[in-house]
């Protein structure tokens, strides 16, 4: 029997500093509903839905527990919850994790996937956190790990009505490990969320290649790793900082199959055919078949300059 699954990349608008977390809620509510009119099953949100992306400034402790999500949900994302089982739509969202584990205070910058019951069904903790802990001279202030530790979750695939679901966010994107430990795991969809800056002040000879960069690692992540993708953006302006858009579903064949047109709040719908999986893994990518793990040499991390040759 075929199988589908229609996935919608719920795309926001820049989620200002001054926005209650009340107000931001009632806009991703009404993203799901838009989704859901259109079909879709399965909705995923962007990185730190909830806030501005914080990491930007350096904050008195004072002010930053605010901006962390002590309950998933809590009486404020309740709604979303609701709404979910309202409609009959899970979704994944992101947002700023904060935990007490023994005693101290650990935070994670996560993202929760949440079934049509509106009941949680997953959680990831992003790996990949970039950035720096102290603003560094010469390069654009991007503090996420002064506020987040790297994950302790590994890459988990969790079931969705017999979908295997992967989460992933934003950094993590470009990194082919992400990938490669949900395809071995088994996932079919991978849920992106991000945030990226347009401009970054180290690297203006990158400037033009933002959008690029976002999306070629997707399109070679699904394609290699035989993988549906849907990735959403929060975009546009966001507290005096200019963030790429290009919220998209990309199929296994690595074609962007729908993709955002703006930097505000738009909701991108796709029927994503799930047997397209089978198909690109009988072309190219019969694993089981043709990968060849115990054969391909020493894995040496960072490995020095090469040897120089000898003929055998
Ligand atoms: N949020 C996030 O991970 N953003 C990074 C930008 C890092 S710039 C130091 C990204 O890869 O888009």
């Amino acid at each position: 029997m075929a199988r589908w699954l229609t996935l919608a990349a719920c795309q926001t608008g820049p989620v200002q500093r001054a926005s209650t977390r009340a107000h931001t809620v009632a806009r991703l509510v009404a993203l799901l509903e838009q989704a859901a009119s259109a079909g879709a099953e399965l909705a995923v949100f962007p990185e730190l839905a909830l806030t501005t992306f914080f990491p930007r400034w350096v904050l008195q402790p004072a002010e930053i527990d605010a901006l962390y999500e002590a309950e998933m949900p809590g009486p404020v994302t309740q709604p979303l919850y609701d709404a979910a089982r309202r409609l009959g739509i899970g979704f994944a969202i992101g947002f700023a994790e904060r935990v007490m584990v023994d005693g101290k205070v650990r935070r994670f910058n996560s993202m929760e996937l949440v079934g049509p019951d509106g009941q949680r069904s997953g959680r990831y903790r992003k790996m990949h956190v970039p950035g720096s802990t102290e603003p560094e001279a010469g390069t654009t202030v991007h503090l996420e790990r002064r506020y987040f530790e790297p994950g302790d979750l590994g890459f988990p695939v969790f079931d969705y009505g017999g979908t295997r679901i992967g989460l992933a966010l934003c950094n993590d994107r470009r990194w082919p490990e992400t990938y490669r430990m949900l395809c071995l795991a088994g996932a079919e969809v991978v849920l992106i969320g991000y945030n990226t800056p347009q401009m970054l002040s180290e690297a203006p000879a990158l400037a033009h290649l933002r959008m690029f960069h976002n999306h070629l690692p997707m399109q070679a992540g699904a394609y290699q790793n035989t993988l549906w993708i849907a990735a959403a953006a929060k975009a546009g302006l966001e507290d005096g900082q200019a963030l790429i858009g290009g919220s998209c579903i990309v199929a296994p064949t690595g074609e962007i199959a729908a993709q955002a047109l703006s930097l505000d709040d738009e909701v991108v719908v796709h029927r994503a055919d799930l047997d397209l999986i089978a198909a690109c893994q009988a072309v190219n990518f019969d694993f089981a078949r043709y990968r060849r793990p115990n054969d391909y040499g020493l894995i040496v991390e960072r490995a020095g300059p090469p040897a120089a040759f000898t003929s055998p």
